[in-house]
């Protein structure tokens, strides 16, 4: 079931078509803007989420390959952090991430790789990393891969576990990637996404 606590709404889309790349969307519906406290990237190395609100089930997406976050608000600021948690894995993992000034693609597309904002490999865990702050209507994706040995090509994710966490100046997302075709466990590649609205 698709969590909405009011000011943070979130609703999924998966499609797949060749070549097969599915996006899971998540949108934000951000409030009114008071207080533009997220002009400069803080200093601290965690997010700055305030106030848990709600937990939600996980909600698995067997199909979906890559996540992505979008504002629905061009008027108050925001910022997303990221972190590779870890994972275990047989296959080597691939975070890549983009983002966009725009709105969301269509569920099946990626932006070009200009808009590529980073690539993490393996799934080593990292500290937290934030994108930079922002204003406006903004897409940022989230694209999971793998691959067996390595010379093999990198592969898309067969789905993506979400947990969504709510606080009352964001979400918490864990997406945990899945690379085999048994989808039996939801965890060769998780990360986690903050998203900082106020
Ligand atoms: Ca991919
Ligand atoms: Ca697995």
């Amino acid at each position: 079931m698709a969590p909405d606590t009011g000011n943070l709404s979130m609703i999924k889309r998966c499609n797949f078509v060749y070549p097969l790349i599915a996006v899971a969307a998540a949108m934000i519906r951000l409030t009114a803007a008071s207080d533009p406290i997220l002009a400069q990237t803080p200093a601290a190395s965690m997010p700055p989420l305030g106030t848990l609100l709600q937990e939600y089930e996980p909600v698995v997406m067997p199909e979906a390959t890559a996540y992505a976050l979008f504002t629905t608000d061009d008027r108050r600021p925001h910022q997303v952090w990221y972190r590779v948690v870890g994972g275990s894995a047989l296959f080597q993992q691939r975070l890549r991430v983009y983002l966009e000034n725009a709105a969301p693609r269509p569920p099946h597309q990626l932006p070009p790789e200009v808009n590529r904002w980073q690539e993490l490999t393996p799934n080593t865990p990292t500290t937290w990393l934030a994108l930079p702050a922002a204003t406006g209507i903004f897409s940022y994706y989230f694209d999971g891969d793998h691959k067996s040995t390595p010379s093999a090509s990198w592969q898309n994710g067969r789905g993506i576990r979400v947990k969504q966490v709510d606080f009352d100046n964001g979400s918490l997302y864990e997406l945990g990637f899945e690379d085999q075709i048994s989808l039996d466990d939801y965890n060769d590649l998780v990360v986690q996404v903050a998203v900082i609205s106020q």
